[in-house]
């Protein structure tokens, strides 16, 4: 707890280009969630080096992502906005949790052999401990809970399952915390396979929505969306998954049931339907572009942002790391 608030952490990678799957699946659940809790939005770029980096690019990203919380609605003077990077306390923590966790269950994580997989030239000790770095994160600010996409569920238990066994050693050192996964966009797949997650590193530009995307590479996208023959709006998963995708996706943007959408287009054509998905994702994404805009030309006031919210979780983060430190036994720094 901070005051009479509970905590909300969460955060994203620098890597490529944020899709509408990172949109509606995280993005727009922590904008849901901002007023009730005290929330820490990062943005990680400590995990971003996992996979080899254009430094250049790196930086150049991640100050755009930080615009993107700020663009999705995010206001940096109730939340917390700021980069992994700026908090030393992060890698200290991350170092002690390494010695908490158990190598059998790093290497049962998915996300690690998917990626160990793309990029087997480089299978680094980083990438292996990625999760561990994700649960300091999570249990520095004492996080109540912790707004992600449904890929991201297996890392959120293993950050449990370390807090409690830090805890059954320690006393009540961390808050357990526990995932929020929206009722709706918690996976939003490819749409060029729908049995793919999209997702920001897909080499297929067809695959994914940008959230910058223009409506006019909006519209040609949905159009090109890959669905099957029976031709009917249904949601029906076994033999229709794009079409239930391109239904999330609608429903996500217009908060329509499944429902409604099945007898909106009852009858009608797919032609019909994507072009209404289509027309309802740049919409949603309008406000949204229109604010990067205004960001990008306010350079002093972002920077203002980054300093202070930096300083902010800096105190927080201490707070946590003192208490581990003394905990496992390091000795009190002489002041
Ligand atoms: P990469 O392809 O580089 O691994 P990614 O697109 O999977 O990236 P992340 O940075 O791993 O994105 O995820 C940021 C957040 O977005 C996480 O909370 C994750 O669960 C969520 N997310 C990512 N892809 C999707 C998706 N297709 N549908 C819903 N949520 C998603
Ligand atoms: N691993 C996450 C990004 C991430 C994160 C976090 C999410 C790093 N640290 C802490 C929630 C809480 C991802 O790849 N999407």
């Amino acid at each position: 707890m901070i005051g009479d608030k509970k905590v909300l952490f969460s955060g994203m990678q620098a890597t490529g280009n944020l899709t509408l799957g990172n949109y509606l699946g995280a993005l727009s659940n922590w904008v849901k969630l901002a007023d009730e809790y005290e929330c820490f939005y990062s943005v990680v770029d400590m995990h971003s080096i996992t996979v080899r980096q254009d430094p250049a690019e790196l930086r150049s990203r991640a100050r755009k992502l930080l615009c993107l919380y700020i663009a999705a609605g995010l206001d940096p003077e109730k939340n917390c906005i700021y980069y992994q990077s700026h908090v030393s306390g992060h890698a200290e923590l991350a170092w002690i949790l390494n010695c908490f966790t158990y190598m059998g269950e790093l290497s049962r994580m998915t996300q690690f052999k998917d990626k160990s997989a793309k990029h087997a030239d480089n299978i680094n000790a980083g990438l292996f401990t990625y999760p561990v770095l994700m649960a300091a994160d999570i249990l520095l600010y004492q996080a109540d809970v912790v707004p992600v996409g449904i890929d991201q569920m297996q890392h959120l238990e293993l950050t449990r399952d370390i807090a409690q066994r830090f805890n059954a050693l320690y006393g009540d050192v961390f808050t357990v915390p526990e995932p929020y996964i929206g009722k709706v966009g918690a996976k939003i797949m490819s749409l060029q396979d729908p049995a793919k997650k999209m997702s920001k590193s897909d080499e297929n530009p067809n695959a994914s929505i940008y959230l910058m995307d223009d409506p006019d590479t909006i519209m040609r996208k949905f159009k090109r969306a890959v669905t099957d023959s029976l031709g009917a709006v249904r949601y029906n998963e076994e033999e229709q998954p794009g079409i239930c995708n391109l239904m999330d996706i609608y429903g996500a943007c217009t908060g329509k049931s499944r429902q409604d959408i099945e007898s909106k287009f009852e009858g009608k054509g797919y032609g019909d339907f994507k072009t209404a998905v289509g027309e309802s994702v740049v919409e949603k994404l309008r406000p949204l572009q229109e604010k990067m805009e205004d960001l990008a030309k306010n350079k002093d006031y972002i920077d203002s942002v980054i300093k202070n919210n930096a300083e902010k979780a800096q105190y927080f983060a201490n707070k946590t790391l003192r208490k581990v430190q003394k905990k496992v036994g390091f000795p009190e720094k002489i002041r």
